[in-house]
């Protein structure tokens, strides 16, 4: 989607730190990170939210590219958190669909 501002990251319109791509996802560090890795993974077909995703082959590919990225790309032998904000109630503030990867320390609940 033109105005998204994650489509415009995923097409290499906008600079983002890129950890992992291929034709699936997109995986990128987040601007404000929240732990010592924190990466975000996107599907590069536009989906607003978790709620709009009925897809259950994409959701497949995209969880499983999580795992992927975060045990194999960001080597977080430790354990990681995997996070998926939903919609404003949820926190969402970007309306592509993205799971949070945090990492790198021992994280509170
Ligand atoms: P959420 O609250 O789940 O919608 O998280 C959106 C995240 O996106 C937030 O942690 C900050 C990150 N973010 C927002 N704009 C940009 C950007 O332009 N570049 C990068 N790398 N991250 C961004």
């Amino acid at each position: 989607m033109s105005s998204c501002l994650f489509c415009k990251i995923a097409a290499g319109d906008i600079p983002s730190g890129k950890v992992y791509e291929d034709d699936d996802v997109y995986a990128f560090r987040d601007i404000h990170p929240k732990a010592p890795t924190h990466v975000l993974v996107i599907p590069k077909t536009h989906i607003a939210t978790l709620s709009e995703a009925n897809d259950a082959a994409l959701l497949g590919t995209l969880m499983e590219r999580v795992r992927f990225i975060a045990d194999q790309v960001l080597e977080l032998a430790d354990g990681y958190r995997v996070v998926i904000n939903v919609r404003e109630g949820g926190g969402q503030e970007v309306f592509h669909l993205h799971v949070h990867i945090l990492g790198g320390k021992k994280l509170p609940f």
